[in-house]
């Protein structure tokens, strides 16, 4: 195996080429710095580059989920759905990368598997694999720009290795499609990522059996193309549009009716209620401002999306099967879906509930569910991510003193703001744990983490510092402040994700920010404004810096 040495050091290694890594490497390069990006996937994109299953797209209207930092590019690219769909994201992503020049400073197919600390030169020293073999770089600043749902899951089934039928996951899926006509296909997982590929699959398989172990919450998207009058309309008042989107709790201009759906009428509610679905997307959730805090609104939202269920489906037993009854709305992100209900009235889909038939094994050439073998010809993961901690903990990273992350984070990812770890010194994570990161429009927290991290480099730029860590107590406080608002709400209740209840072992942490984007940017505005409180930093400069 090679080891490389890229020519000279930079003063910036970014992990990911992504939304957040193809800003910070802009930044930087702005701030002066000399930067690279690592990047797995063969083209940029981040988990846009990988989740390329049918149906893939994103969950936010496209106005929203883009950037605002370069306006010509706001009044010159032409969104051509209310929601972008996967491979349109990544062509606007691509168009990014080529405007500001930044493909040279981006490494393709390396992935990252540690990261050193040297105390004596204050520097990280990088390790990334590409197919020829090992590149080593050190770099003053190191920013994980990983993404909060990049690592996926493959769930421990007994037999799964067996299966002589093909497999595929959604979150790795053949960049030349999947031929399934007329097979017999199973889809496990209806999450995000399930409920949309299974309407795709059901159109040309032979016969689809949806695996469900939870149902979900499900609203529809009603997507459309987007009219020369609404591309239009945004240029107009894209800075309006952008004000709003940044003062709503998630990054989207989304705002209550009302302050609580159990104090509004029965009529009233079910108005509002009504509305939003017709407009479609996870507005619904804002349509009052108790559903998250109350478990009494929230039910009355919940049962609505019930009693929508047993509108659509046909027959009685498989809409009660579809019915989410063990967990709050809004306690795992609400699905945007579209014909997802609707997919279970076609004759060769079939439901299958995990609950009553559990899934004990995969053989060669099928399942066994409930002691019923279902021969397969395709079987689909759609069985979600270690989600916000799992893509920084896959990289091997060793602070001062010789101590791992994995070590530091082993009983939950503490951390300032979000953004940095004590005893981490130089080190990053945009929309890591402790911000609002998976409980927002990623795209807006994106800009506001890597503005914040490119005006700290600045700022210590101009004082002559070298390094910048987190006080311990600062960080004490900040993870206990996340714990605290995440208490006030419904959420840490719920065995989702956010809390690591689907990753065997994750300690429970409830991790992302939950007091919502504003009051993450105030906060994090208002450190900043006090000579970035809480922050410790190091003059002294480094040997070889
Ligand atoms: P999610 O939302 O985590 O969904 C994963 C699904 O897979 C969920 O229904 C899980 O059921 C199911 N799952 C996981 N393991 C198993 C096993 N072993 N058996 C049966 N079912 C299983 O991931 P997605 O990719 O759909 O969506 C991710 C994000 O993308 C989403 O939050 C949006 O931000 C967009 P469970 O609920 O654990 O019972």
């Amino acid at each position: 195996m090679t080891v490389d040495q890229l020519e000279g050091n930079v003063d910036v290694v970014i992990v990911g080429a992504g939304f957040a890594g193809i800003y910070m490497l802009h930044r930087a390069r702005r701030a002066g710095l000399s930067a690279i990006v690592f990047e797995t996937g063969a083209g940029v994109g981040g988990t846009w580059y990988f989740n390329r299953y049918p149906g893939a797209r994103c969950d936010f209207e496209s106005f929203d989920y883009s950037y605002e930092f370069d306006d010509e590019l706001q009044t010159s690219w032409r969104w051509s759905e209310r929601y972008p769909s996967q491979p349109e994201i990544r062509r606007y992503l691509e168009h990014v990368v080529d405007r500001h020049d930044l493909r040279a400073d981006i490494h393709l197919e390396h992935r990252v598997v540690s990261a050193r600390y040297s105390e004596r030169d204050a520097r990280w020293q990088v390790t990334a694999t590409n197919p020829a073999g090992t590149v080593e770089v050190d770099a003053r600043y190191f920013v994980l720009a990983t993404g909060t749902l990049s690592l996926p899951r493959v769930p421990e089934l007994p037999g799964l290795e067996s299966f002589r039928g093909e497999r595929y996951l959604t979150a790795d899926w053949p960049e030349e499609g999947v031929d399934v006509s007329g097979k017999r296909v199973a889809v496990v997982g209806t999450g995000s990522s399930g409920v949309q590929v299974i309407p795709m699959l059901a159109k040309d398989a032979g016969e689809l059996f949806v695996l469900q172990r939870t149902p979900a919450y499900v609203v529809p998207a009603r997507n459309r193309p987007l009219t020369e009058a609404e591309h239009a309309a945004f240029v107009a008042d894209r800075v309006g549009y952008r004000a709003k989107a940044r003062d709503g709790f998630l990054g989207v201009g989304f705002t209550a009716v009302g302050m609580s759906a159990k104090a509004a009428s029965a009529d009233e509610r079910e108005r509002v209620l009504e509305a939003r679905w017709a407009l479609g997307g996870s507005g619904m959730l804002s349509a009052y401002a108790d559903v998250l805090v109350d478990r009494e609104s929230n039910d009355l939202v919940a049962d609505f999306l019930r009693r929508k269920i047993a509108e659509t489906v046909h027959d009685p037993d498989t809409a009660a099967a579809l019915m989410p009854r063990t967990y709050p709305v809004g306690g795992k992100r609400i699905v945007v879906d579209t014909d997802y209900h609707k997919t279970f009235n076609e004759p060769h889909v079939t439901l299958v509930d995990l609950r009553e038939r559990p899934l004990e094994s995969v053989a060669a050439d099928g399942v066994v569910v409930g002691g019923e073998h279902i021969p397969l010809d395709v079987l689909v993961l759609a069985t979600g991510f270690d989600a916000m901690t799992g893509s920084i903990l896959a990289i091997d990273i060793v602070g001062r003193s010789g101590r791992s992350l994995r070590d530091a984070w082993a009983k939950g990812p503490d951390n300032y703001l979000g953004l940095q770890v004590a005893g981490f010194p130089n080190l990053f994570t945009i929309t890591g744990p402790g911000s609002p990161a998976l409980l927002s429009n990623l795209v807006r927290s994106i800009e506001q983490h890597v503005g914040w991290i490119a005006d700290l480099w600045d700022w210590m730029r101009e004082r002559e510092l070298h390094v910048v860590e987190p006080e311990p107590t600062a960080q004490e406080q900040w993870t206990r402040h996340v714990g605290e608002i995440a208490d006030a709400t419904l959420l840490p209740t719920v065995d989702s994700p956010w809390v690591g209840a689907n990753v065997p072992g994750k300690p429970r942490v409830f991790m992302p920010y939950a007091g919502g984007v504003p009051a993450y940017r105030e906060a994090s505005a208002e450190i900043a404004s006090d000579g970035y409180r809480g922050f410790a930093f190091t003059a002294s400069e480094p040997a070889s810096g």
